[in-house]
């Protein structure tokens, strides 16, 4: 039987999508869903999980090709690096999912930070709580903390390791491109082992969780759902912080904070001091969560520190 790969020749030029990325090495992924290990043209070109690319059928030490352009990205979520470089984690997606659990002990701020990048991208974002069959799960604060994400309009799921712990989530991923984000040792690996037949994704112990730089997920890796729609796994964090806009403009990454600033005497309002705030207003009366008010100062006070230097 005739393969089209005989009448493939080197030189000739393909598209692809990043599954998978080691630095100069990645795998791609063809229209017909064939997989191809190829490497980095240049030292220039940049690839994360997601990335469109146009690749070149060649003998390369192992692999088969070099990637040599990367398509337009249609999205991203890019976040600082140690080094306070922006640095692009997945591209091409369109839902946020930031996983939280009862251990380690929830990050709310962490949380609103994802949440706050994802509005500044226009992306679609959730919050899931994982190991839902640990009695933390329970606390109130935990549970108040979430209902303040659903009275936002955030879909909020929790999912465990029970059986049929991971339906509400199926559902909710369902025909998107998602990226799985959160601090290290919540599961997120084990959701995508429990939800993506013959996946093993790498799982680690909680203790490896919480011990300082070791984290079990390295890379980022993109699967597909059964039900249609992708799936990133993303290394977990102790901390992000993603690039900010100017300070007039961080408020748009709170909902709250936008739909009160109709309501504020300037227009420009950055709810911090100026009089005839609403969202102020709004928070002495205890209808904006105050915690949720402190991530947004903070975010203020360093976009304003930034925005400061660059003058
Ligand atoms: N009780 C309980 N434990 C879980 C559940 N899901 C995962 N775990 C445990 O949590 C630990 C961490 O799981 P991982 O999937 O490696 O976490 P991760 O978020 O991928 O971590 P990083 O890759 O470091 O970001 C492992 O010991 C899992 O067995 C769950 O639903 N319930
Ligand atoms: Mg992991
Ligand atoms: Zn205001």
């Amino acid at each position: 039987m005739k393969s089209p790969r005989l009448t493939q020749r080197q030189g000739d030029s393909f598209e692809g999508r990043v599954v998978a990325s080691h630095g100069r090495r990645v795998k791609l992924e063809g229209p017909d869903g064939t997989t191809h290990d190829c490497q980095l043209a240049g030292r220039k070109l940049r690839l994360v999980c997601g990335d469109r690319v146009r690749w070149q059928l060649q003998a390369v030490s192992g692999g088969e090709g070099l990637v040599t352009e990367i398509l337009p990205r249609r999205s991203q979520l890019e976040r600082i690096s140690l080094s306070g470089q922006p640095e692009v984690v997945v591209a091409n997606l369109d839902q946020l999912v930031a996983v939280l659990a009862p251990l380690p002990e929830p990050d709310f701020g962490l949380c609103d930070r994802y949440l706050a990048a994802a509005e500044w991208q226009g992306l679609a974002a959730a919050v899931v709580l994982n190991k839902a069959d640990l009695q933390g799960a329970d606390d109130p604060r935990v549970k108040a903390e979430l209902q303040t994400y659903r009275d936002l309009g955030y879909p909020v799921v929790r999912a465990s390791r029970d059986s049929g712990g991971t339906t509400s989530l199926e559902r909710l991923l369902r025909g998107h491109v998602n990226v799985l984000v959160g601090q290290s040792g919540v599961g997120k690996s084990s959701l995508i082992n429990r939800m993506i037949p013959g996946v093993e994704a790498t799982v680690g112990e909680i203790s490896a969780a919480t011990d300082e730089g070791r984290h079990t997920t390295t890379t980022s890796a993109l699967y597909h759902l059964p039900g249609g729609g992708e799936l990133m796994d993303s290394p977990g964090v102790r901390d992000f912080a993603p690039p900010l806009p100017v300070p007039r403009d961080i408020a748009r990454g709170f909902r709250e904070l936008e739909a009160a600033s109709a309501g504020c005497r300037f227009p420009d309002c950055r709810h911090d001091a100026e009089p005839g705030c609403e969202a102020r207003h709004q928070l002495a009366a205890g209808l904006i969560n105050s915690r949720r008010f402190d991530s947004y100062l903070g975010l203020l006070r360093l976009a304003a520190r930034y925005s400061g230097q660059r003058r």
